[in-house]
């Protein structure tokens, strides 16, 4: 059923399997594991159903800017190694028991797609999520998310989570951008000089960043850091900007060499390739949702020419 509109725009109000709009086409790289193509003048991407997971994000005129592993797997309560995972209820591991999935649950399964709009600057995408006799086995919680996604020249990803039971829900999250270096050894990021982070490689210990973040080991650290970051990619030439609204986290990771061998869904090399910047609410920053409450995490990334400023 598709509803005209009068900005030309059209919005398709989804059954399953209704029909989509010109740009966005349903493929299934393997069975029963739907995935949205989207070809619009300002960008492609794709988009699993599976985890309402953003695959891959190249803007026209532009090098690929989500990455996605060649080697990341496509299966049911599989998290796939790239994209932008939805990490929730929780950020790491289960505070509650060890042996429940790692980041939360909400990646491993299947979402809805609600609707779907296309004009001329962009695609607008909305999957939703809530709890079932499943999730609440693994987390004894009513909730309701939805994910939007603003897909064109810039994108947008904006989480909203809603709170439908009667408990205060106690949240660690984050929307774990992998975003595509040319070489990790020539990227710097800037907008968290003198931050407070968790560095979370060996034991825990608390730090305070000096300068640009710069890779030449394994990072993984989590900044007291809200508002924008800036990574610069002098291999390819551009600045990669990302926005957060809603988020008091900034996680920065790169697996470097030895982790990269250890995950068999990531080439062995990949670490050269890729750096995540999450936008999160994770080590001090949980959120206390109460009963009926409402909090939205977003982010919007966008791709510029590497200016001198930007060195
Ligand atoms: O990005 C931070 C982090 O928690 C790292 O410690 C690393 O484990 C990464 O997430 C990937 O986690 P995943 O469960 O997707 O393998």
């Amino acid at each position: 059923m598709c509803i005209k509109r009068a900005d030309n725009g059209r919005l398709c109000a989804f059954n399953a399997g209704m029909e989509l709009p010109d740009c966005v086409q349903l493929t299934h790289p393997v069975a029963d594991y739907p995935v949205y193509v989207i070809k619009h003048p300002k960008a492609r991407a794709r988009v699993a159903l599976h985890g309402a997971h953003l695959l891959e994000w190249t803007p026209t005129k532009q090098k690929p800017v989500i990455y996605l592993s060649p080697q990341a797997v496509f299966e049911e309560g599989k998290a796939v190694r790239g994209g932008v995972p939805v990490c929730w209820p929780w950020f790491g591991p289960s505070m509650d028991d060890a042996a429940l999935p790692m980041h939360g649950f909400v990646r491993n399964r299947f979402w809805k797609l609600e609707s779907a709009v296309q004009d001329k600057s962009e695609v607008r995408l909305k999957f939703t999520l809530k709890d079932s006799a499943k999730t609440r086995k693994l987390w004894p919680h009513a909730f309701e998310l939805s994910l939007e996604m603003f897909i064109g020249a810039t994108l947008h990803l904006a989480l909203k989570m809603k709170n439908t039971g009667d408990d205060t829900l106690f949240i660690t999250d984050a929307l774990h951008t992998y975003l595509c270096v040319g070489d990790v050894t020539q990227v710097s990021v800037s907008g968290l000089e003198r931050m407070e982070y968790l560095d979370r490689v060996g034991p825990p210990v608390v730090r305070q960043q000096r300068g640009k973040v710069t890779f030449s080991q394994e990072v993984d650290r989590d900044y007291a850091a809200r508002g924008s970051v800036v990574l610069n990619d002098g291999s390819l030439g551009r600045q990669l900007k990302i926005r957060a609204e809603g988020s008091r986290s900034t996680v920065v990771w790169n697996p470097w060499i030895k982790k990269s061998k250890r995950l068999v869904d990531l080439p062995d090399d990949a670490y050269q390739t890729f750096v995540c910047i999450e936008t999160a609410n994770a080590w001090r920053d949980e959120q206390l949702l109460a009963p009926g409450a409402v909090h939205s995490l977003a982010f919007t990334l966008e791709c510029t020419a590497l200016d001198a400023a930007g060195e």
